[in-house]
């Protein structure tokens, strides 16, 4: 613990005399021994999503297309009734789940999945419906968005959802892997999209006034962002997406800024090309990331942590697929002074993060045999 704190204090130091606020920091790993790790559930089918209950227990999806509950002790349920037909195809299936702002009195659940199209594109689609009692059914569910024209053939859904503290329900959406529509304004394709509760546009979105622009933009150049969350202290919405080769990014979810994918990317294709579109990793005209990996853990569900783990104040966790581990941003203001991996030994692909009501740190793996695991220091 002496020696962790040592680290973050150095590295703090470091970027101090620097002055380098972006760049990338050494990791320092978590010893699997000073972790507590509880199973909660397993044989989980690629579970993608996870939204606590008011009573603690949780909704989780399964990519496949089963939204279920899992009670604190790990019971899991059957498939809640009433879920949509998804398109389970590629990254495609069941992905996020949150409740509404008035859970409490509307009982309503959100729900973001891939759908096929006419022409076999899938895009991603956002409903509500409304949770039963007892928890094992979801009524009059309705579309309330769905990223038209439908450019996916399998990949870049994105699909994170989060409300702000206004109410405003913000969806983040991947260019479905067609690179140059995340820059055009008049796609749904690489956007981060603001929407009211019920699907209508605010009034005041960014591009309501431009005629070649959907008013539904809130932010737009994201490639596959699937992390979204909002900053507990200043309410502002953070994002994170996945690069290619390289070029993972934690950004500022601002109105009507660019973030710069394909034109600006610290990463190259999956050949070992560079991106066709591409400028430089710093482009004038767009915003740089907070924060950014050169080699790609594949970063997907992000949370803030809001516990009372004291070493954890301050902190935004992020699941991580390709590095197989599970990633703790020390931040002091917009500002990351540290990065820690969790979870490094057990080699498991993570697919999202969320902090429980009991402050502890709640993980979903991406496998055929997904788990649910509760995490805490000793
Ligand atoms: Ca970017």
């Amino acid at each position: 613990m002496h020696h962790k704190l040592t680290l973050t204090a150095l590295l703090s130091v470091s970027l101090g005399l620097t002055g380098v606020a972006h760049a990338e920091l050494t990791p320092t790993t978590v010893k699997q021994d000073s972790l507590t790790v509880q199973e909660v559930a397993t044989g989980l089918d690629y579970p993608w999503g996870l939204a606590f209950l008011p009573d603690a227990r949780m909704l989780v999806t399964e990519r496949s297309g089963q939204l279920r509950v899992i009670d604190s002790k790990g019971t899991v349920g059957d498939p809640i009734k009433g879920v949509p037909e998804v398109a389970a195809r590629g990254q495609g299936g069941l992905l996020d789940v949150v409740l509404s702002p008035g859970f409490e009195k509307d009982r309503m659940v959100y729900l973001a999945y891939a759908e096929e199209g006419e022409d076999k594109k899938m895009g991603t689609v956002v409903g509500r419906g409304v949770l039963s009692e007892n928890a094992d059914a979801l009524s009059a569910f309705e579309v309330i968005f769905r990223q038209m024209p439908k450019l996916s053939t399998g990949n870049h859904f994105g699909a994170r959802m989060v409300f702000d503290r206004d109410g405003y329900l913000f969806i983040a959406l991947g260019e479905n892997n067609e690179r140059s529509a995340a820059q055009d304004l008049d796609k749904l394709q690489g956007k981060v999209v603001r929407l009211n509760a019920d699907g209508s546009i605010p009034k005041d979105n960014p591009f309501v006034d431009r005629q070649d622009a959907r008013d539904e933009i809130w932010t737009y150049g994201q490639r596959n962002p699937q992390g979204l969350a909002l900053h507990p202290q200043t309410g502002a919405v953070w994002s994170s997406e996945h690069g290619p080769r390289g070029g993972d990014e934690v950004n500022l979810a601002e109105p009507g800024k660019n973030y710069g994918w394909p034109l600006a990317t610290a990463g190259i294709n999956y050949s070992g090309m560079k991106i066709p579109e591409a400028k430089g990793a710093r482009v004038e005209g767009t915003e740089p990331p907070l924060y950014e990996w050169k080699k790609s853990p594949a970063i997907s569900g992000m949370a803030f942590y809001t516990g009372d783990v004291p070493q954890w104040q301050n902190s935004v966790f992020f699941g991580a697929l390709a590095s197989r581990d599970v990633i703790r941003l020390t931040l002091d203001g917009q500002t990351v002074t540290a990065e820690e991996r969790l979870l490094v030994e057990r080699k498991e692909r993570v697919r999202d993060v969320r902090v429980g009501p009991d402050g502890m740190l709640y993980v979903l793996t991406d496998d055929s045999n997904g788990k649910l695991l509760r995490v805490s220091p000793k």
